[in-house]
């Protein structure tokens, strides 16, 4: 029975082209996704941004940036994330986002070191 259940689920995804979960930037969301992201407290946005549109939205963005997000030599492989750094970058294109990110947003750039070495890759090499 459950197999069954299974393979109906299958056929209706693959005649439909649905994807069940897919909660991520779709465009007309873009700005309610940027400015949820970098709104809120700390603490809030950390645990917030593990959420399944969240997470595509720095899928999204890792994916297309041209960035080696997760360092392993390919670039926009297509399991790459974004950090806050790269999702900030890409909320405040107009092309993405052309309202821009509302509320009173924490800008990831301006957090701490603003130094020169502004690779954007989320630390590793120390
Ligand atoms: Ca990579
Ligand atoms: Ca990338
Ligand atoms: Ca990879």
């Amino acid at each position: 029975m459950r197999k069954l259940l299974a393979i109906f689920v299958i056929v209706v995804i693959g005649v439909t082209g649905y994807a069940v979960a897919d909660p991520g930037p779709s465009g007309s969301n873009n700005h309610g996704l940027c400015t949820a992201y970098f709104n809120g407290s700390e603490n809030g946005q950390a645990h917030k941004r593990n959420a399944p549109p969240f997470v595509a939205l720095a899928r999204e963005v890792g994916n297309s940036d041209g960035m080696d997000n997760d360092g392993d030599g390919q670039t926009d492989e297509g399991d790459e994330m974004a950090g806050p750094e790269g999702i900030w970058d890409w909320c405040n294109d107009p092309a993405n986002n052309p309202k821009g990110i509302g509320g009173n947003p924490d800008d990831p750039n301006q957090d701490g070191d603003t130094s020169g070495n502004s690779a954007g890759h989320g630390g590793g090499k120390k």
